[in-house]
């Protein structure tokens, strides 16, 4: 199987439809299919990575690569009018804690009451 034969990496390449709301030619970010709050969008990385234990240390550009996704995320959340909400950014690494799509992709979620710890 190809290593990227995954739906992001579908998506990634256009053979998979997606609303694409930011992209450079490092990362693409889209509204999260299955959404878990009224703004739910996903940061991926062009380059396949299947989460943040393919980091390697050494690496400059994976390192540079996960900041990119970060700032990229904060950009894509002021403009989703979550400044001053806020936002949560979940990265799930490996299925045990319920990562199930294996290109490493960072949520954007907020615009309700996610205060932590619930309750
Ligand atoms: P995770 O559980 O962290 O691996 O999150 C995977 C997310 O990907 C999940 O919230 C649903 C979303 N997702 C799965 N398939 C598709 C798809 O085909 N299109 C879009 N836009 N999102 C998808």
């Amino acid at each position: 199987m190809d290593k990227n034969d995954t739906i992001f990496g579908k998506i990634l390449r256009g053979e998979l439809p997606s609303e694409r709301v930011y992209e450079d030619d490092k990362v693409l970010a889209f509204k999260d299919i299955n959404a878990a709050a009224p703004v739910h969008i996903l940061v991926i990385p062009r380059k396949h990575l299947v989460n943040l234990f393919d980091v390697e240390m050494d690496s400059e550009e994976d390192k540079a690569l996960v900041g990119h996704i970060m700032a990229v995320a904060a950009q894509v959340a002021k403009e989703q009018g979550l400044e001053e909400s806020g936002f949560r950014l979940v990265l799930n690494n490996g299925a045990g804690v319920g990562q199930t799509v294996f290109h490493m992709h960072a949520h954007i979620i907020g615009g309700r009451d996610l205060s932590w710890p619930p309750g």
